[in-house]
C-alpha cells in the first residue's frame, strides 16, 4: 500500500519578495545611469551604451514581473519514500520556478556576449555561433527546469544546457582572447580582465541551478537572493565596468561602417 501525503508547497516569503523588487528598482536605476553615460557620446561611439542598456532594461521588467508575482509557475515532482515499518509513502512537491529568468536570459545573455564578441573584434561567424549556442544553452535551462524527475529529461536538458555553455566559453576564450590580444596590449588586458570576471559569475548560476532547481537543496527564497547577487555582478557591475572602461580607452572604438549613419552606406 501507498500512503499519500499532504502536499508541500515550496514558495518565495516576503523576503524573496522583497528582493526582486530591490533588484528591480537597482536595474531602473543601472539604465538610467547607462542612458546618461551615453547622452555625450556621438552616436557613432555608443554601441556598447545601446547594448548594455537593453541588457538592464531587459532585466528590471523581467524583475518587475517576477516580484509583482509574474512569470512564475509550480513545477510539481511525486517522491516516493519508502519506510522499514509502515508502508511506503508518496509526497508531492509543489515548487515554484521562475520562468520569466530564462526569459530575461534569453535576451540578455547574446546581449553581453554581443558586447563581449565586439570588445574583442570578433568576426559576425564566431559571434554567430557563440549567441546561438548561448540561445540553446538558456532554452534547454528552461526545458530542465520543467522536466520530470523519473525520466532522463531534467538531467539530460541540463547535461545539453551544459555542453551548449561550454561552446559559450570555447568561443570567448579561444577566438575571444586571441583577437583581442591581436589589437594589442591594452584591449587584451581589458578583455582578459572582464571576460575572466564574466565566466566566474557565469559558471554560478549553472552551480546554483544544481542546487535549487535541481536537487532542490536550497529553498525558493535563497535562490532567489542567490541570482539577485549574481544578476547584479552580470548586469549592473559588468556595464559600468564596460562603460566606464570604455571612455577612458579609444582603442575599445568598433568601427561599423555606415551602420550609425543616416543611411546604409552613407559615409
Ligand atoms: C542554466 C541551467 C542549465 C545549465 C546551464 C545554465 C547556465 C546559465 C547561465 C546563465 C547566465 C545568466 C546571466 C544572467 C545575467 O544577468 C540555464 C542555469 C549551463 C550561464 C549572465
Amino acid at each position: 500500500t501507498i500512503v499519500p501525503s499532504l502536499p508541500e508547497y515550496q514558495d518565495a516569503s516576503e523576503v524573496g519578495t522583497r528582493t526582486l523588487w530591490v533588484v528591480c528598482v537597482l536595474m531602473i536605476i543601472a539604465s538610467i545611469v547607462f542612458t546618461g553615460l551615453s547622452w555625450n557620446v556621438p552616436i557613432s561611439k555608443r554601441l556598447y551604451h545601446v547594448v548594455t542598456t537593453m541588457i538592464t532594461i531587459f532585466a528590471a521588467m523581467s524583475y518587475f514581473a517576477m516580484a509583482s508575482g509574474h512569470g512564475v509557475s509550480y513545477h510539481h515532482v511525486q517522491v516516493r519514500e519508502s519506510h522499514k515499518h509502515v508502508p511506503d509513502t508518496t509526497h508531492d512537491i509543489y515548487r515554484q520556478v521562475y520562468w520569466a529568468r530564462y526569459v530575461d536570459w534569453s535576451l540578455t545573455t547574446p546581449l553581453l556576449l554581443l558586447d563581449l564578441c565586439l570588445l574583442a573584434g570578433m568576426n559576425g561567424g564566431n559571434i554567430l555561433m557563440a549567441i546561438v549556442a548561448d540561445i540553446i544553452m538558456i532554452l534547454t535551462g528552461l526545458f530542465a527546469a520543467f522536466g520530470s524527475e523519473g525520466t532522463p529529461q531534467k538531467w539530460g536538458w541540463y547535461a545539453i544546457a551544459c555542453i551548449a555553455y561550454l561552446v559559450v566559453i570555447w568561443q570567448l576564450a579561444l577566438h575571444g582572447r586571441g583577437m583581442a590580444m591581436a589589437k594589442g596590449g591594452k584591449v587584451g588586458k581589458f578583455f582578459a580582465a572582464i571576460g575572466g570576471f564574466t565566466l566566474v559569475i557565469w559558471t554560478v548560476y549553472p552551480i546554483i541551478w544544481g542546487i535549487a532547481d535541481g536537487s532542490r537543496n536550497m529553498n525558493v527564497d535563497e535562490e532567489i537572493i542567490a541570482y539577485a547577487v549574481l544578476d547584479i555582478l552580470a548586469k549592473p557591475v559588468f556595464g559600468a565596468w564596460l562603460l566606464f572602461t570604455h571612455q577612458s580607452m579609444p582603442e575599445t572604438n568598433i568601427e561599423l561602417k555606415g551602420f550609425w549613419s543616416e543611411g546604409l552606406g552613407s559615409e
